[in-house]
């Protein structure tokens, strides 16, 4: 199980909404064929491992044991059911990490291979089948995307100086690495006074991998159209108050004025299948989702060898469990976990 979940990693960018799995077939104590999820749309884990049996070794099949980090799909994707696969195969036994949340799955899978009479184990490394696809899990267990907050902050804790002038805190490196942090994600988020103050592009510029979908706050469309988040190289989701419509990739949503603007955000992510969304800033964004209790990590970068004095004070977590701490140049980057959010 181990090795599925290496093989599904290999997915990771190009298979999201779907979840990464990786599958492999032994024989007595051989590997004989191994497959991932390699793309969204294709083939699943399942139809790749045994594409890949050698045909020579095609007989040994049906005394294998099928191993796979997911439960086998049992429904009409974009692709047909992984369980009839199995079962046309006559693979014996089907050795699971945990089952599939997804509404069209959920358990049917593990039920239809047991009614044929396939000899199905469930939970072989379950924990971390599931902190692999955490942003999956979440989106299909919590009915929300797997939210992430990232703020960089100054040795004396705050995040920008007190004229909100952007002060760069973070260096080059650890500016690399947020860009891959974003490239992992679905969408990624700012409030009106971070889009103004600070111009950013929310793009993965320093790091290959897709730009996820950016949404801004501007309540009563008052950002300057210059600012990058509006060039419109990527798909933007504009909240506000006026205007309900699309200008290439500018979308323009309308929220009703005393909505709850991360409940609308929220509504809008699941909709469009988005299954994860990065937070950066500002402070007030931030700590509204912390407020909540709506958020599933935060990466909080400081520079030890900064202080800014008078200046905007960075978010304070609450609920908050440290699981890393490294460093990146004067930088020191700490990754924690909102300790209500087990899935
Ligand atoms: C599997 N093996 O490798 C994956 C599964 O649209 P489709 O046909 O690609 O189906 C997508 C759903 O299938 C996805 O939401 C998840 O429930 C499951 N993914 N299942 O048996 C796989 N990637
Ligand atoms: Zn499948």
């Amino acid at each position: 199980m181990q090795r599925c979940l290496e093989l599904a990693a290999l997915g990771a960018g190009n298979v999201a909404p779907n979840p990464m799995v990786g599958a492999l077939l032994v024989h007595n104590d051989t590997i004989i064929a191994e497959g991932f999820h390699e793309q969204f749309g294709r083939a699943h884990a399942e139809v790749n491992c045994i594409n890949n049996v050698p045909a020579e070794l095609y007989q040994l099949v049906k005394e294998s044991r099928l191993y796979v980090s997911l439960e086998p799909c049992n429904h009409f994707g974009k692709t047909p059911p992984c369980t009839d696969l199995i079962i046309k195969h006559k693979i014996p036994t089907v050795v699971i990490a945990c089952t599939d949340p997804f509404e069209k799955v959920n358990g049917s899978g593990i039920k239809k291979l047991k009614e044929a009479g396939v000899n199905v184990i469930t939970g072989i490394m379950d924990t971390a089948a599931l902190e692999l696809n955490r942003r999956f899990f979440t989106f299909h267990k919590k009915q929300r995307p797997y939210i992430i907050l990232k703020w960089a902050q100054s040795n004396d804790l705050k995040i920008a100086s007190s004229d909100h002038t952007r002060v760069m805190i973070s260096n080059e490196l650890t500016n690399r690495l947020v860009h891959k942090w974003r490239a992992e994600e679905a969408a990624i988020m700012v409030g009106s006074r971070t889009a103004l103050q600070d111009d950013p592009s929310l793009t993965t510029r320093l790091w290959p991998g897709n730009d996820p979908v950016r949404i801004v706050i501007d309540k009563n469309l008052e950002l300057p159209a210059h600012l990058h988040l509006f060039d419109k190289t990527v798909p933007t989701i504009i909240l506000n108050n006026l205007r309900q419509e699309e200008d290439g990739n500018n979308n323009y949503y309308k929220t009703g004025n005393n909505e709850n603007i991360i409940a609308v955000t929220i509504s809008i992510l699941r909709l469009r299948n988005l299954v994860s969304l990065i937070v950066e800033g500002g402070a007030t964004l931030l700590q509204s989702f912390i407020d909540l209790g709506c958020w599933d990590e935060a990466r909080v970068i400081t520079n030890k060898n900064m202080n800014i004095g008078n200046g905007i004070a960075a978010p304070v977590l609450k609920n908050e469990v440290l699981i890393k701490k490294e460093q990146l140049l004067d930088d020191e980057i700490s990754i924690y976990r909102n300790a209500a959010g087990s899935l």
